[in-house]
């Protein structure tokens, strides 16, 4: 550590005037700019930092692209930290706050530098990147020793570093570990290297686009377009949460969900009358499956029509929400984008779209119809901002019924019968929303942002339609940015233990691109009928995942919880009642993510960067995940088979979740057992849990607990509301740290100041009024506390009493401020 200097403001002005001097050869002036531009060889270049430790380049034939974007929000772009311009004949420096750039004047080659002068990507193209048709082809310097994470959900390795990756959102029905593009892009990755330190890459651009990690040319870093502009991000870290955040200040993070919606989802294609979906929600009482959702999908409408019910099948959906809420169970159903190509048959989505002129059309004016489900289908324009709010409003009657969610599925958009499984580059989108200047553009610009924009769409209507609750939007297709408005899941996978594997991998990489809630269908979508030791594993698993949905394809044998012989019951319904046990965390994880952009499924590194330096497959963790800061999950990384396996802990003194033993070492050998997915706890962690319940709508009987596992840093947070208002954000929550402190005579448990945020600013602090979540307050008031690993029962307590305890006696402090 450096001393710290007594004078730190005065410190700058001679280094100023050194690097002034440095220049002074050729130097021409020095200067301090909110953007800066440069031209060179026709080619236009502008540098800006729009937030501390990111630099923004775009680049462009003759002028600029056009500053617009569905990723980043136009208050986001027009931010801008002031750039310290210092300059000779070649070479230009810009320092910006914990970022900076070097460019070369000629050849406009731009190396960005973190705040400490160490080049993070070294362009090696400059100027040359643009080819004259349109689409460029940028190169830049991958370091060899990092990995590569990020572009959500695709497939091949965890570690992205040597593969090469296409955007293109494709209807990938049965994907394997090879398929690529998938459903989704998401042009962000995040290079990591072996000491932990990070940076990251945004292109916002929709157009196809390839990202080539080192595979064609070693240790080269290759992004090319068809079109769109050269328009991208580097944020400067250092570690890896720290690029996650930044990439969230650009791009936003997830809404809080309701939190119902983190409770047991139960889906399949499809529960075909209302009598089935009853039998389903019966189903799962009487077995005692704690569940929250059920999903209708295609078939409860009338001929596939999207906004339409099947009335023979479903003879009263709101009685049948009705009845299912008061089973402590919601409704979500399917509403795909293809509206039947209805003309003159009193089908209201396609009257009411066609008379808005809201549907694609040919060149020629022409709507364009394509062939999905309903038969020939139109499909909205989702880049009008009017289109969006007239497909929004489409949910008035679905929500007046009591419909609690909504799935947007094929919104790739996905068609049959043709070759390209899309529509047509030739499509004319109308652009006219946020920032962009009105203007026509092919679908070659909008497919890769056309289901990001289908789920604004129905967040957005959600939202004003019912403005206190919160939207529960399920989308299949998105692009950067999309995580404000709709959860997701990894689409068609198929039931093998290949899969369950890779799932794990798939949703790491998601949650490294700002998509933290998602899940993979448990059980496995597609393919041969899981076996009953695979689909309990993908329930043991999946119950550790943020979005926790079954599901499976039409004509398949059931695999609901229940399927199979009892000792598989009883195991699966042991992981869901164990995640029913874990919803304060769960949840606490989720709010965290809502402010931060902290996904809260984790890869171990991101926790722990230290583990990096292990070495091989990032330090043996790259078949761990973790879920938040302190639970680590290890299941085998041969899931199929039988086979001893060793779990490398990142340090001594974890302890074991199931039995509240603490480990001497840092690894454990395990032998599989069905019944058992070992998870262990990090040394310092507090976990708040509850008494089971069957769903998230019901009140705990009981105390809250809290689990206290000594160790360094040790911390824990309980975080609550009422679970599905906006409440929240004005204040009518309650969030509680707590801290251990460890000494010779015991373990001190400090319970910190009850917080909750004033309405504007949140600045201030103030104290949570009683009276809106008395409820919450009781239980949280009352509490049990739990000190591992003894698991002795420290004090069961109604007066916010904070515990000494030792081995053998304890004694109560009185809280501060409680
Ligand atoms: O062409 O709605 O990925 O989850 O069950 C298939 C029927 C359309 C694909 C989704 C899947 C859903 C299915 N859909």
């Amino acid at each position: 550590m450096r001393p710290s200097s007594p004078r730190p403001r005065r410190r700058a002005a001679p280094l100023l005037a050194l690097l002034t001097a440095l220049f002074s050869a050729g130097a021409l002036r020095a200067e301090t700019v909110d953007r800066f531009v440069l031209a060179s060889g026709g080619v236009v270049l502008e540098v800006s930092t729009p937030a501390s430790g990111i630099m923004r380049i775009r680049m462009g034939r003759g002028k600029l692209p056009e500053d617009a974007s569905w990723a980043v929000s136009a208050a986001t772009r027009a931010a801008r930290h002031p750039l310290h311009v210092s300059r000779n004949r070649e070479a230009l420096q810009l320092r910006g706050a914990g970022i900076s750039a070097r460019i070369n004047h000629r050849t406009l080659q731009t190396e960005v530098l973190d705040g400490n002068g160490k080049v993070l990507l070294a362009d090696l193209a400059g100027r040359s990147a643009l080819s004259a048709t349109g689409g460029f082809r940028l190169r830049g310097k991958l370091a060899g020793a990092d990995h590569v994470f990020g572009l959500g959900d695709k497939t091949g390795t965890f570690d992205r570093k040597g593969g090469a990756y296409t955007m293109w959102n494709s209807d990938a029905y049965k994907f394997n570990q090879a398929t690529d593009p998938l459903y989704k892009s998401i042009p962000f990755f995040m290079a990591v290297g072996d000491r932990g330190q990070a940076y990251g890459v945004f292109l916002d651009n929709t157009w196809r686009s390839t990202f080539d990690f080192g595979k064609t040319e070693r240790d080269v870093l290759a992004i090319s377009a068809e079109g769109g502009p050269v328009d991208y991000y580097v944020m400067s870290g250092p570690a890896p949460k720290d690029v996650l955040q930044q990439y969230a200040r650009l791009t936003g993070t997830a809404p809080l969900p309701p939190q119902w919606a983190l409770g047991f989802q139960q889906s399949k294609w499809s529960y075909k009358t209302d009598a089935e979906v009853r039998a389903i929600a019966q189903r799962l009482r009487a077995e005692r499956l704690p569940a929250d959702v059920i999903y209708m999908d295609i078939d409860y409408q009338d001929r596939a029509r999207p906004f339409t019910v099947n009335r023979n099948a479903f003879s009263d959906v709101r009685q049948l929400a009705s009845d299912l809420r008061a089973q402590g169970l919601r409704l979500v159903l399917i509403t795909d984008p293809h509206i039947a190509n209805a003309p003159g048959q009193g089908y209201a989505a396609y009257d009411s779209g066609a008379a808005q002129d809201v549907f694609l059309k040919l060149p020629d004016g022409k709507y364009y119809s394509g062939d999905v489900w309903p038969g020939a289908s139109v499909f909205p324009d989702f880049s009008r901002a009017k289109a969006r709010r007239w497909w929004g409003d489409l949910y008035a009657g679905f929500l007046a019924d009591g419909v609690a969610g909504f799935w947007n599925d094929m919104n790739e958009p996905s068609i049959f019968n043709v070759a390209s499984k899309t529509m047509p580059l030739d499509v004319v989108h109308r652009i006219e929303s946020d920032d962009f200047a009105p203007r026509s553009t092919s679908h070659a610009e909008l497919h890769n942002v056309y289901g990001q924009l289908n789920s604004r769409a129905t967040y957005e209507g959600v939202s004003r339609l019912q403005p206190d609750l919160r939207p529960f939007v399920l989308t299949r297709a998105t692009y950067a940015g999309g995580q404000r408005y709709a959860a997701t899941w990894t689409g068609d996978n198929a039931s093998s233990w290949q899969h369950l594997k890779m799932g794990i991998h798939q949703l790491l990489n998601l949650g490294m691109s700002g998509f933290s809630f998602a899940g993979n269908d448990v059980g496995g979508y597609a393919g041969e009928h899981p076996s009953p030791e695979l689909l309990t594993r993908w329930f043991q698993i999946g119950a550790f995942t943020p979005l926790f949905r079954a599901h499976a394809e039409t004509n398949r044998p059931a695999q609901e919880p229940w399927v199979g012989d009892a000792t598989h019951v009883e195991i699966r319904r042991r992981f869901i009642e164990e995640r029913y046990r874990l919803m304060p965390y769960f949840y606490a994880a989720a709010e965290e993510n809502s402010r931060s952009g902290i996904p809260m499924l984790r890869p171990v590194f991101l926790n722990i960067p230290q583990v990096l330096a292990k070495g091989d497959r990032l330090g043996g963790t790259e078949d761990q995940f973790m879920l938040g800061n302190d639970l680590l999950v290890a299941p085998s990384p041969t899931p199929e088979s039988p086979g001893d396996y060793k779990v490398e802990l990142p340090a001594k003194g974890w302890y074991d979740y199931w039995t509240g033993r603490r480990l001497a070492g840092d690894s454990e050998s395990l032998t599989p057992d069905i019944a058992r997915l070992p998870i262990y706890v990090r040394p310092g962690a507090i976990i708040p849990k509850q008494p089971l319940v069957q769903s998230t709508t019901a009140t705990p009987e009981g105390a809250l607990e809290l689990h206290i596992y000594p160790g360094p840093d040790c911390a824990g947070e309980i975080y609550a509301d009422d679970g599905t208002s906006l409440g929240y954000q004005r204040g009518a929550y309650l969030r509680q740290r707590i801290r251990c402190e460890e000494s010779p005579t015991g373990v001190r448990v400090v319970f910190e100041q009850r917080k909750a945020t004033g309405s504007r600013g949140g600045k201030r602090w103030r104290f949570m009024s009683m009276d809106q979540k008395s409820m919450l307050q009781q239980r949280v008031a009352w509490f049990w506390l739990r000190i591992w690993p003894a698991g002795r029962l420290m004090s069961k307590d109604r007066n916010r009493q904070a515990v000494m305890a030792n081995s053998s006696s304890f004694r109560s402090e009185k809280v501060l401020g409680a």
